[in-house]
C-alpha cells in the first residue's frame, strides 16, 4: 500500500482505520481526483473472512487497474470526477496471516475467548445488524461465532467507525468474498426485501450480464437471505441498515469445484471479470446521483 500511494501521489492516499487484536495498523486506500466540489464514496472491503485468498488479490487488482487506466479511460475518468474510492484491502489482517503460516482453512479473526480456550469471531457476524440471530453460533470454537457482543472486535468497531461517519456520503458498500459466483443484496438477516429491493437486484443483473460476458462466467443474483442461507450481523446488512443505498456482497469464483483453493490460472480471469461487474455497479451509481456528469456544488 505504501508503494502504491508513494508510486501515485497525484491520485492515492493512505490512511489509518484502527489496530486488529493483534495489534496490525489497518490502513484503506483513497483514490480521489483533486477538485474543489463535493464528491460521493464508493467503499469496498475485501478479506473479511481469512480463507478466501482470491479476495484480497481482487483488490490488489482492481486498485492496480484504476491506477493504470484512469488517464485514457474515459469510463474510469468520468466515475473519478463525482466518487472517491475507499478501499480496504485486508479487513482481516489477523486471521489473513494466520491463514498464511499456520491454518489455510482459518476464516475468522485472532482474538482470544473462554479464557483462550478459543480463538477468532466470524467478523462478518459481529457488525450490529440484528447481531446474534439465525445464521450465527455463539460458540466460540464455531466458524461462524459472532463475538461476544456487536463490535465486540477492533476490526468491526474500525470500519463500522469510519462508515457510520461518512455515513451521507458513502452511496455504495461492496464486500468481496469467495466461493459461489455470487452477488448478493441485502438482507441476509431477513427474508423482508430491502426497501430498494428491485434496484437492487436489477443493478446487480446488469453487473452480472457484463460480468458474464468477459470470460463467460455466470453469477446469480438476488437478495443474501434467499440465494445463500440466512446470517445475521454481515456487513452488508448493516451498510443498508444505516442508510447507504447500495449494498452488495461479491462472492467470487468458483461455485465450488476447486472451492477456496482456486487454481493458480483463474486468478487473473477472475479479478478481470470482478473489475468488469464491480465498474458495472459504480457506473450506475454515479449515472443515478450524477446525472449528466453534473458534479454537486
Ligand atoms: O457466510 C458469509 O459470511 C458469506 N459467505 S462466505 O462463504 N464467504 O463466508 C455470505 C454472506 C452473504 N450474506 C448473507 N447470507 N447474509
Ligand atoms: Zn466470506
Amino acid at each position: 500500500m505504501y508503494q502504491i500511494k508513494e508510486s501515485n501521489r497525484e491520485l492515492v492516499t493512505q490512511h489509518y482505520l484502527g489496530t486488529t487484536y493483534e495489534k496490525w495498523p489497518m490502513y484503506y486506500l483513497k483514490i480521489s481526483q483533486p477538485t474543489n466540489k463535493a464528491k460521493k464514496i464508493i467503499w469496498m472491503d475485501c478479506g473479511i473472512h481469512a480463507i478466501e485468498w482470491i479476495s484480497p488479490a481482487f483488490c490488489h487488482w482492481f486498485v492496480k487497474e484504476i491506477l493504470q487506466n484512469y488517464r485514457t479511460d474515459p469510463k474510469i475518468s468520468s466515475l473519478l470526477q463525482n466518487l472517491d474510492l475507499y478501499i480496504l484491502p485486508v479487513f482481516n489482517i489477523d486471521g489473513y496471516i494466520y491463514s498464511w503460516t499456520t491454518a489455510r482453512l482459518w476464516r475468522k479473526s485472532r482474538s482470544s475467548h473462554m479464557n483462550g480456550t478459543c480463538f477468532g469471531t466470524d467478523l462478518n457476524r459481529n457488525f450490529n445488524s440484528s447481531w446474534g440471530g439465525v445464521g450465527t453460533s455463539h460458540n466460540c470454537s464455531s466458524s461462524t461465532f459472532c463475538g461476544p457482543e456487536a463490535e465486540s472486535e477492533p476490526e468491526t468497531k474500525a470500519v463500522a467507525r469510519l462508515i457510520e461517519s461518512r455515513k451521507s456520503d458513502i452511496l455504495c458498500f461492496l464486500t468481496i468474498h469467495s466461493f459461489g459466483q455470487l452477488l448478493l443484496s441485502p438482507y441476509g438477516y431477513t427474508k423482508e426485501p430491502a426497501s430498494n429491493h428491485q434496484e437492487l437486484v436489477d443493478v446487480a443483473q446488469k453487473a452480472a450480464t457484463v460480468l458474464k460476458g468477459k470470460h463467460g462466467t455466470n453469477f446469480t443474483v438476488g437478495p443474501a437471505s434467499s440465494v445463500l442461507y440466512q446470517n445475521s450481523g454481515s456487513s452488508r446488512d448493516w451498510a443498508h441498515m444505516i442508510g447507504i443505498p447500495f449494498s452488495y456482497t461479491l462472492e467470487l469464483r468458483d461455485r465450488g469445484a476447486h472451492a477456496f483453493f482456486l487454481p493458480a490460472d483463474q486468478i487473473q480471469p477472475t479479478c478481470e471479470e470482478t473489475t468488469m461487474a464491480v465498474i458495472t455497479i459504480i457506473e450506475y451509481v454515479n449515472q443515478k446521483y450524477f446525472p449528466n456528469g453534473a458534479k454537486l456544488t
